[in-house]
């Protein structure tokens, strides 16, 4: 293959800051010697496009400053040495065993366990490698990316692990590649993730998101308008997303809608298809298909039994080749509710990257300068998409949460429109805010929702909420 530098994750020998320095101390505590690398992995929040990159839908997230850190050195001995700066999550050893030895499994009551995540990103690196391996790995973890709450810890985690196990290994992949292959990993954890996750943690470049196409993945810069500023607030609801069936049934209703809605058209009877598959198959508009879907996919609830009239297969055939282990045993799918979302939302991430280009090319044209009116009108026209996405979310696609709900109304009582990001269930909102606005809208805020409505005392409510621009992709920094 070859390789422009500039697609490589980069290894900048840079002194380090604070928390490295901290890191290499625990590490230097635990293992007896310096570490020799560290990788960093950012997490991420989704602007707009929820719920649809497994859909072969374009997202558009920015990369935050929060990340995950991974000191590492080599060990001859094919063993791997996991630790965590914090004690909540404990000290796991293994053996360095063949990629389909490594198993996953979870805690009794199906909650991964946090080196899970790690194992995941190794089991796809060792599977990449042909288990052709070097030198096994110690490794100290530090990470600052609020877990379980919809900024993708677990992608970090997983990517890092991904990184530094192939950096041991002395194995060099380009950003799209190793993306791809940090996406396929994290499956191993349960969930059928679309990868915008681990996209954004390589492709991510500072001051601005990035408007992700797939097949072949592909990242488009877009620059935000100069007035806006992007807030994160946490719902204090934390969902581990591998830890219950909800986000692979959504996965699973896509696929089945697609496969009904794609009757008409010539497929392989058994090939797995997606929501923009079908539409590509079919020449036909999001609007299109928004009738499509209302036409075709009449019904609120479709049972098990009548899909497999419909598609004329048996229980056996739907559940192997259309269900995942966690979902085999649900009797009922919603599937016009979670098709509209999927084409609605798809065109509302369009709509978000056409204003945001039209703002930034009128700006082009006149030497930086946009009349305040035209600003005020440009981040009200983004907002209310943000608004339409978490109304879709909350209602067709029920992933939603009450907390969720609630910052969402306090914040429009404000007028700054917000949405879920991430998966759901719990987690965060990101909120667009004029960026005068920002000290205002955050103190209103901690008073309404964290004090007044989650009685948390005001010295930490503050800790909850952040305003965040758009930073790095992952990189490896070697110790000098
Ligand atoms: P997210 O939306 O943050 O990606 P997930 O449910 O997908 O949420 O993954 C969260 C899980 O990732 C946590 O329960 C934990 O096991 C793991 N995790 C996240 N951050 C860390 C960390 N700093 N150290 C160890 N494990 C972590
Ligand atoms: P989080 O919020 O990290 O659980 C998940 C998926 C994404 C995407 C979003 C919803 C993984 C690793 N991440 O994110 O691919 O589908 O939900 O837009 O599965
Ligand atoms: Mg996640």
């Amino acid at each position: 293959m070859s390789e422009g530098k500039d697609n490589l994750v980069p290894v900048i020998k840079v002194p380090t800051d604070e928390r490295k320095l901290n890191l290499s101390k625990h590490f230097y505590n635990e293992f007896g010697c310096q570490p020799e690398f560290i990788v960093r992995v950012p997490g991420r929040v989704n602007l707009i496009g929820e719920h649809i990159d497994y859909c072969g839908y374009p997202v558009l997230p920015m990369a935050l400053e929060q990340d995950i850190l991974l000191a590492g050195s080599l060990i001859k001995e094919h063993k791997l040495l996991m630790r965590n700066t914090n004690s909540k999550y404990e000290n796991f050893e293994t053996e360095l065993k063949s990629f389909n030895e490594i198993v996953i499994t979870p805690d009794a009551n199906g909650k991964p366990y946090w080196y899970n995540y790690m194992l995941c990103g190794i089991k796809g690196a060792l599977e990449h490698l042909n288990n052709e391996v070097l030198y096994g790995l110690n490794m100290y973890v530090d990470g600052n990316i609020p877990p379980a709450s919809g900024l993708s810890s677990s992608s970090a985690l997983v990517s890092a692990a991904c990184l530094a196990f192939l950096y041991a290994q002395k194995a060099v992949l380009n950003k799209i590649d190793i993306a791809g292959l940090c996406a396929r990993c994290e499956r191993y954890i349960g969930t059928q993730g679309g990868g915008m996750d681990q996209a954004i943690a390589f492709l991510a470049e500072k001051y601005c998101a990035q408007y992700i196409t797939w097949n072949p993945t592909k990242a488009t810069k877009v620059v935000l308008p100069e007035g806006a500023s992007f807030v994160v607030a946490h719902s204090l609801a934390e969902v581990n997303k591998a830890a219950t069936n909800d986000y692979n049934r959504r996965v699973a209703e896509c696929r089945l809608a697609a496969k009904l809605l794609s009757l008409s058209i010539q497929t392989m009877s058994h090939t797995v298809i997606t929501l923009g598959q079908v539409q590509k198959l079919l020449n036909k508009s999001l609007e299109e298909m928004i009738a499509l879907v209302k036409e075709t996919l009449p019904k609120d609830i479709y049972t098990k039994e009548e899909i497999c009239a419909i598609l004329n297969v048996s229980t056996d055939e739907l559940d192997n080749f259309y269900l995942t282990p966690n979902t085999k045993q649900l009797s009922e799918f919603k599937l016009k509710q979670r098709a509209l979302h999927v084409y609605e939302e798809a065109r509302r991430v369009e709509d978000f990257k056409k204003i945001c280009e039209k703002t930034n090319k009128c700006l082009n044209g006149t030497n930086g300068t946009s009349s305040v009116k035209e600003d005020i009108n440009t981040l009200e026209s983004l907002g209310k998409l943000m608004s339409e996405s978490h109304e879709s979310l909350k209602n067709l696609y029920e992933c939603s949460h009450e907390n969720l709900d609630r910052l969402v109304d306090i914040s429009f009582q404000m007028n700054v429109h917000a949405r879920l990001t991430g998966a759901g269930w719990g987690g965060c909102i990101v909120a667009l805010c004029p960026r005068e606005k920002v000290k205002e809208y955050i103190e209103a805020l901690e008073d309404e929702f964290y004090i007044k409505h989650c009685n948390i005392d005001k010295s930490k409510a503050n800790s909850y909420v952040f305003a965040t621009s758009p930073n790095f992709g992952a990189e490896s920094n070697q110790s000098e």
